[in-house]
């Protein structure tokens, strides 16, 4: 059938575009995808590389305070792999028509959302342990369905993230495990730190499915493969069993394995605390935004001078075209 006026053009074009989706074949950037499509995308995909380049803050402060050389190169490397996550998604992010410095303009100004987790301070050794083990756990349950995303630049950004983001797991726990089985004051550190790490990990995955906003189609357009809960669940079941290796206490009393559901149950989370840290009023929200604008700031004569040298290459290639053109 022809369409006979443009409505029914997107209409069709619409019908096309989900067909492709249902079939699980990759949105590619030239396709044609339905305006509130790219914008989901391009929402979700700067939030993510902002989360990740904020959240290289609260660790990096710790790199210079490193109890060991050893420590301080598995931090620098972890560290170091926030960015690359971050520059690989703002790439895939910029596929869909917004510049970088747009993006950051976005996150300097506030319009950006970032992760709410990266708004806590990182106030022991420790907390490096809990990050990676809890924070880092958390972003691989999230970003693992990602790296099948029905939008090609961001699957295949989130494949090599994936890969690094278990390594960072890993060296969380294992922070946490030498301290776990280390004195006293080592164990009541491993402790705390998990204590004030749980509760906002759990809070990670996003506002419950009722009350997600735009869990519904994102899940129809297979940018989201899970919702939030069923995720938030699995980081649950997951904790409870690996902190049994640790030997520390679990944050959640109200933990309890529930048998007809096979997960375990937990207790109440405090929304109000979440939505008070997503509108900017968590206990570093301001400093963090601060650091990331002095960065900025401080990095223009990084951006200055690689536009000027771009120029003078440009410029040196058309001289030497041109006199080679004159010699021939
Ligand atoms: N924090 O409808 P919903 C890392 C917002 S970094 C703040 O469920 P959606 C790492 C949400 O944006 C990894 N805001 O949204 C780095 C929406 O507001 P807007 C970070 C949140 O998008 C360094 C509203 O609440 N991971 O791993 O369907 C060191 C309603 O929510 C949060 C990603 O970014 C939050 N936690 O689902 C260590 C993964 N949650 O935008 C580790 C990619 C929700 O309408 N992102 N909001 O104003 C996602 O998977 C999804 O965007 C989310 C939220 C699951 C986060």
């Amino acid at each position: 059938m022809v369409p006979n006026d443009s409505s029914a053009v997107v209409v069709s074009l619409e019908e096309q575009f989900q067909a492709k989706i249902d079939a699980d074949i990759r949105i590619e950037p030239k396709d044609w995808m339905p305006d509130a499509y790219r914008k989901t995308l391009l929402r979700q995909i700067s939030q993510h590389a902002h989360s990740e380049i904020v959240g290289m803050l609260p660790e990096g402060v710790w790199i210079t305070r490193a109890p060991s050389l050893k420590r301080k190169q598995i931090l620098l490397a972890k560290v170091q792999d926030e960015a690359g996550h971050g520059l690989y998604l703002y790439s895939a992010a910029e596929t869909l028509g917004m510049s970088r410095d747009d993006m950051y303009e976005e996150l300097h100004s506030g319009k950006a959302k970032y992760s709410s987790i990266f708004n806590y301070p990182s106030i022991s050794w420790a907390d490096v342990g809990a990050i990676g083990w809890l924070v880092d756990g958390a972003a691989i349950l999230n970003q693992i369905p990602i790296c099948r995303t029905s939008y090609g630049p961001y699957a295949r950004a989130m494949v090599r993230i994936c890969k690094e983001e278990s390594f960072h797991q890993r060296q969380g726990f294992e922070v946490l495990l030498t301290l776990a089985n280390g004195s006293p004051e080592q164990r009541a550190m491993a402790q705390d730190a998990i204590n004030r790490w749980y509760w906002p990990s759990v809070m990670m995955f996003g506002p419950s499915d009722g009350e997600s906003t735009h869990s519904e189609q994102s899940m129809r357009w297979k940018i989201k493969r899970f919702t939030n809960d069923e995720l938030r669940q699995r980081f649950v079941d997951m904790v409870a069993e690996q902190i049994k290796v640790l030997g520390l206490d679990h944050p959640d009393k109200d933990l309890k394995w529930n048998e007809e559901r096979g997960h375990y149950d937990f207790g109440p989370i405090n929304w109000d605390e979440f939505w008070n840290v997503v509108k900017g009023n968590g206990p570093c929200n301001r400093e963090r935004i601060e650091t990331r604008r002095k960065a900025w700031e401080e990095g223009a004569w990084v951006r200055e001078a690689a536009v000027a040298y771009a120029e003078k290459k440009k410029q040196r290639e058309a001289a030497a075209a041109k006199s080679s053109a004159q010699a021939a």
